[in-house]
């Protein structure tokens, strides 16, 4: 991949680079106003969203609430086949989510024996199980912890139930499992922390025993919430170091709404990349704390930089770095169909420009710390109006120009607002 585009850059950033060259540095700014999307871009932008696939959440479809009060949608989905159903909606107007992330408990309530039915729903859907998401934070067992927790029993619980989750993964074909831990507690000196980095270290070596080959481990981190003092896995070097010590089928999930206010997301994503250690994206967006608002609507550009990273990273290694995008958001407030198609569409725009940035031109400017000119071509590359390219790209592949439109179009919203009203009335959330 890396070499497909390090070789066939745009020509019209071709031809501006080699103008570039042999100006100054005042006119390159000039030129990169000219930055105009021809076919041979726009042919790249679309070979590139072509493989670009986003997972969608399960939960990301029902009823979900904040602590302070839960506004019940009419449409919300109740059941894991009207998840199927929305998930289909959402991949039928982009072409770009054909799985759906599974939660455990709300998705597969009685574990293995609910394997048929959603073998079934794939079937009917056309839409595939995704990662496999345990649930080791909701039981009354998990007040103090899960697999980090000092009572040995409860670990063995929060083990069998991973250990559960992986035959799941299996029994459907599915090669993600992705645990997140609601681990940590909220006193100084109430729980001790070496003791418990021990007990994850164990549960995890067991749980990656367990991985079939091909099957990925994939660690999410947090730096708080619902732990208020210290969380056992609180941030990426805590996730990676677990991964590690798991075993070669474990990397790290980076969920971009986990960090704390401006940290540099894409240097943890670097780091990780030159690692090998990234395996998976929580996609969302945060304004500050873990807000899961779409991706994008409060700083594209941090995804955009993100995107680079990634983009940078493929082009210098020649590979394809195999990372799974999915989303995590709950939207409470705006239509889940919608926002989940807003959500798809931003994804896309922000990868098609990261697309866009001339990596041989980038590694040369670095090279002679040319900062401004650097910079600017990371910046001409994300003020550029990729939609166009994008709606081209759309309408070659058969799928929507507009997905929102389409959607809109379709009546499937007004479809399924007359038949869940009556039991979406009175529902209860299943989480906040
Ligand atoms: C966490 C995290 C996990 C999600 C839980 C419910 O904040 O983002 O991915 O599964 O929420
Ligand atoms: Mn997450
Ligand atoms: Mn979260």
């Amino acid at each position: 991949m890396g070499g497909a585009a390090g070789g066939e850059l745009p020509r019209v950033l071709e031809r501006s680079r080699n103008r570039i060259e042999a100006d100054s540095d005042l006119q390159i700014i000039r030129f990169h106003g000219e930055f105009a999307m021809n076919d041979k871009a726009a042919e790249i932008v679309g070979k590139a969203l072509h493989n670009f696939k986003i997972e969608l959440p399960s939960w990301g479809f029902a009823n979900t609430g904040t602590r302070f009060g839960k506004f019940i949608q009419t449409a919300a989905a109740t059941t894991i086949e009207e998840k199927f159903s929305d998930a289909a909606q959402v991949h039928a107007a982009t072409g770009a989510c054909p799985t759906l992330a599974l939660h455990v408990q709300w998705d597969l309530p009685r574990g293995l024996q609910d394997v048929a039915e959603i073998q079934e729903l794939e079937k009917r859907f056309g839409i595939r199980a995704g990662s496999i998401n345990p649930n080791v934070f909701q039981n009354q067992e998990y007040k103090f912890g899960s697999i980090g927790n000092p009572d040995p029993a409860i670990r063995k619980m929060a083990i069998r139930h991973i250990l559960d989750c992986v035959a799941i993964a299996d029994a459907l074909g599915c090669r993600d499992i992705a645990p997140w831990f609601a681990d940590g507690s909220n006193y100084p000196g109430t729980q001790n922390m070496r003791k418990r980095i021990g007990y994850f270290e164990e549960g995890l070596r067991k749980v990656h025993d367990a991985l079939k080959p091909g099957q990925r481990l994939l660690l999410e981190y947090k730096p708080f919430e619902p732990a208020f003092y210290h969380t056992d896995i609180a941030d990426w070097g805590m996730a990676f170091l677990l991964a590690k010590g798991a075993g070669p089928q474990a990397l790290v999930l980076v969920d971009t709404g986990h960090h704390y206010q401006t940290q540099n997301i894409e240097q943890i994503v670097a780091w990780l990349l030159h690692h090998r250690m990234i395996g998976g994206f929580h996609f969302n967006d945060r304004r500050y704390a873990d807000d899961d608002l779409t991706l994008g609507s409060i700083d594209p550009y941090q995804i955009f930089r993100i995107f680079h990273e990634i983009r940078m990273f493929e082009w210098e290694s020649g590979t394809t770095a195999d990372i799974a995008y999915m989303v995590d958001q709950s939207h409470n407030l705006k239509g889940k169909i919608e926002a989940m198609i807003q959500t798809v569409c931003t994804a896309q725009e922000l990868y098609a420009r990261a697309v866009l940035v001339d990596h041989a031109r980038l590694v040369k400017l670095q090279k002679e710390c040319l900062l401004v000119d650097a910079e600017e071509v990371l910046r001409g590359a994300f003020w550029e109006d990729v939609r166009p390219a994008v709606r081209r790209w759309r309408k070659s592949r058969g799928w929507p120009e507009d997905p929102l439109a389409a959607f809109r179009a379709s009546g499937y919203l007004e479809r399924i607002t007359r038949e869940r009203s009556e039991k979406n009335r009175g529902a209860t959330a299943s989480y906040a």
